[in-house]
């Protein structure tokens, strides 16, 4: 668990990263996949593409981005008391999209590069510690879920 001050800087620097929530969110999603090409896999509606070009100029694509980021803010602003967020996004990610905690630990690694590219000055060793800390929880917390819905990956 964190602590009082690791999830004040967790919300503080998130708060920066909605001022431009669909692009950082965009963004993320372009960089894991080009990253981690196995990702792109997993996607019915992205695995046609083949440039980094054509996915930034996705609205689709840009879409999602938004619908991830969201998603991940409303978990975090839970500060840890996450179980009723967390359990659908769990259900889908298992047993629909099977996707392995490895991958999530790719995102993971991705949102802490893309926030201190943008807001260095925001983001210093303190909050990316204490995100790393958030992130981690969040995917161990997936990981039992995933355990409890039977999806080993
Ligand atoms: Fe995924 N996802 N995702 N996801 N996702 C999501 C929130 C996915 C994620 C990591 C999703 C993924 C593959 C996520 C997905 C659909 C992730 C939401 C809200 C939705 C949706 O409602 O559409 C994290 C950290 C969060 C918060 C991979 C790979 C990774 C690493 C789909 C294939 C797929 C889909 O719809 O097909």
């Amino acid at each position: 668990q964190l602590s009082d001050q690791e999830w004040k800087h967790v919300l503080d620097i998130w708060t920066k990263v909605e001022s431009k929530l669909p692009e950082h969110g965009h963004e993320v999603i372009i960089r894991l996949l080009q990253e981690h090409p196995e990702t792109q896999e997993r996607f019915e509606k992205f695995k046609h593409m083949k440039t980094a070009d054509e996915m930034k100029s996705s609205e689709k694509m840009k879409e999602h981005g938004t619908n991830v980021f969201t998603a991940l803010g409303n978990i975090l602003k839970q500060k840890g008391n996450h179980a009723e967020v967390l359990k659908p996004l769990a259900k889908s990610h298992a047993l629909e999209h099977k996707i392995p905690v490895k991958y999530l630990e790719f995102i993971s690694e991705i949102i802490v590069k893309v926030i201190a590219e943008k807001y260095p000055a925001d983001f210093g060793a303190d909050s990316q510690a204490a995100m790393r800390k958030a992130l981690e929880l969040f995917r161990n917390d997936m990981a039992s879920k995933y355990k409890e819905f039977g999806y080993q990956d």
